[in-house]
């Protein structure tokens, strides 16, 4: 399975899974390319360690956004992806963009969706007073994160928790929840 990642920032989630996929433990999935719509990201830096290629698209360089969508799949398609991953994308994707990788593309996103769409996930969660906070991943659709949910994991929220802590805790969740879910996806253990 040929997965092709797209990120913005830090790139955390894409560390897992280079290293999932060095220690043999991604199943048959392979990371083919790394996409960022931001020259900065260190993700890229992480695949560039890991000999992965990468590929930088500003959407700044578009005046709108299915111009900058039609030119991401450009570069996409060039590596015949069977799973595009947003791992930290923070774009907001066309519905175009969405149609053309209907069931092939998967969202990690730092909530226990349905609740808190959208960003400051922990921020708001902490705001309501909730007990427990999680990360979801799911499959893409043209409606902000309201695709299919694959998989979810939830982590206890303490009272002594700020965004900060909360948001490094979260993240320590993904770093296992979205390896595996790949891994199972590869293997055919999760149907679409
Ligand atoms: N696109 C579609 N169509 N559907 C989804 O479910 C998507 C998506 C694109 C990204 C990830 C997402 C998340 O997990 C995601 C899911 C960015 C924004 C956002 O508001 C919101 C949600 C997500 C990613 N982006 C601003 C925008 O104008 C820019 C913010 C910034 O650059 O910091 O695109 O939550
Ligand atoms: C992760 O917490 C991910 O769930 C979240 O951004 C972080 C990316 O971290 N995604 C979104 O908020 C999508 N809107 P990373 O770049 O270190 O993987």
């Amino acid at each position: 399975m040929r997965v092709v990642c797209l990120i913005s920032g830090e790139g955390t989630n894409l560390q897992a899974l280079i290293d999932w996929q060095a220690d043999g433990l991604l199943g048959d999935a392979r990371i083919v390319a790394v996409i960022s719509n931001a020259a900065a990201a260190l993700g890229l830096e992480r695949a560039g360690n890991a000999g992965i290629p990468t590929k930088i698209l500003s959407h700044r360089d578009f005046s709108n956004r299915s111009a900058f969508d039609h030119a991401l799949i450009q570069f996409i398609d060039v590596y015949e992806p069977n799973l595009v991953v947003l791992a930290g994308f923070m774009r907001i994707l066309t519905s175009g963009f969405v149609t053309h990788y209907e069931k092939r593309l998967i969202n990690m996103h730092p909530s226990l969706l349905p609740k808190y769409k959208g960003l400051n996930t922990h921020k708001r969660a902490l705001g309501a007073g909730e007990k427990n906070a999680g990360a979801t991943v799911h499959w893409v659709t043209p409606e902000l994160d309201a695709g299919d949910i694959i998989r979810q994991v939830e982590v206890p929220i303490s009272a002594e928790d700020t965004e900060e802590t909360l948001k490094a805790k979260v993240l320590d969740a993904e770093h296992r929840l979205y390896p595996s879910v790949i891994r199972d996806l590869s293997l055919g253990l999760i149907k679409c």
